[in-house]
């Protein structure tokens, strides 16, 4: 887009304006170049995309260590600011701490971390097992995030999971009110409610100063001009949406293939090759070959 957000300082601008700060979920550096395409002004590193990609729930099993190394990736191909999902936060408030150095070095421009137990159990799951820590303990590990950011635009941005684990909505911002006083730019308020009233009761409630993230996966009829109508939310985050695609589209030319018994009827149907080699920036490499190989 025309106002594309080009790095940490012009993120933490973008909110602090008041606009609203549309984030794509990607699994990998191609789908972080097809998010910047497309016109989004971040890119959600999901854990969940990740943990999927690797054919694996999302449990904390995927290593800080291989999601850093996704984040680098990203931040290598795609000049989007990165809001990492670090989940727990890979432990208590010192794993925190060493998080934090790694994730800001890495090039992201904002964490979000949540406030369950590890291992966490992710949450869109019907009937998952939801542990939450102490709010004193978490406002910690926010207070610990916090005290080590180096660059002031970094965003350390509080996920409270009382919904999503059933506590109900005065714990909700009671949480909430805590991780803002302990530091948090932003709190993300996550509900797995099929509509969106929750976490609209929740917007209306809120008293705190700093602006809410949310990531309406389950609730898909908070569009932007509804949220936009809320008030308060600063960042719509698409939380699954771009390993969703990539399994419709990749059963789809999977299935087709086998049917017609070849590929020569999808052939037309797909980007040719060519694409790929554009996004894979072929066109630089010949123009070395040209400089270069003499
Ligand atoms: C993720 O994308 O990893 C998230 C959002 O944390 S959710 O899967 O809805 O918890
Ligand atoms: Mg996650």
């Amino acid at each position: 887009g025309a106002s594309t957000l080009t790095s940490r300082a012009s993120l933490r601008a973008h909110i602090c304006a008041g606009h609203l700060a549309h984030v794509m979920a990607a699994h990998s550096p191609l789908s972080a170049i097809l998010a910047e395409e497309a016109g989004f002004d971040g890119i959600w590193a999901s854990g969940f995309e990740l943990s999927a990609l690797y054919g694996l729930p999302d449990v904390s099993l995927v290593s800080m260590t291989r999601h850093l190394d996704m984040v680098r990736s990203m931040a290598e191909q795609s000049s989007l600011p990165i809001i990492a999902d670090i989940d727990t936060g890979f432990g208590n408030a010192i794993n925190v701490i060493y998080a934090i150095e790694q994730y800001e070095r890495a090039g992201a421009a904002a964490v979000v971390i949540e406030d369950k137990a590890f291992p966490k159990v992710t949450s869109l799951l019907a009937d998952g097992r939801q542990e939450l820590i102490r709010t004193e303990e978490f406002a910690g590990k926010i207070r610990a995030a916090v005290a080590t950011r180096a660059d002031a635009d970094f965003l350390v941005i509080a996920r409270t999971e009382a919904l999503i684990a059933g506590l109900g909505e005065a714990e909700a911002l009671k949480r909430a009110r805590a991780y803002e006083e302990a530091g948090a730019d932003m709190i993300l308020i996550h509900s797995k409610r099929k509509t969106p009233d929750e976490v609209e009761s929740f917007v209306r409630a809120w008293r705190g100063e700093v602006p809410i993230v949310i990531v309406p996966t389950a609730y898909p009829e908070m569009n932007e001009s509804r949220i936009r109508a809320l008030g308060k939310i600063a960042m719509v985050i698409y939380g699954n949406h771009a390993i969703r695609a990539a399994v419709t589209a990749m059963k789809d030319v999977f299935t087709r293939i086998r049917a017609d018994g070849g590929i020569h009827r999808i052939d037309p149907e797909i980007v040719p090759v060519e694409e790929i080699f554009r996004l894979q920036k072929m066109d630089a490499v010949k123009a070395n070959e040209d400089r270069f190989l003499w």
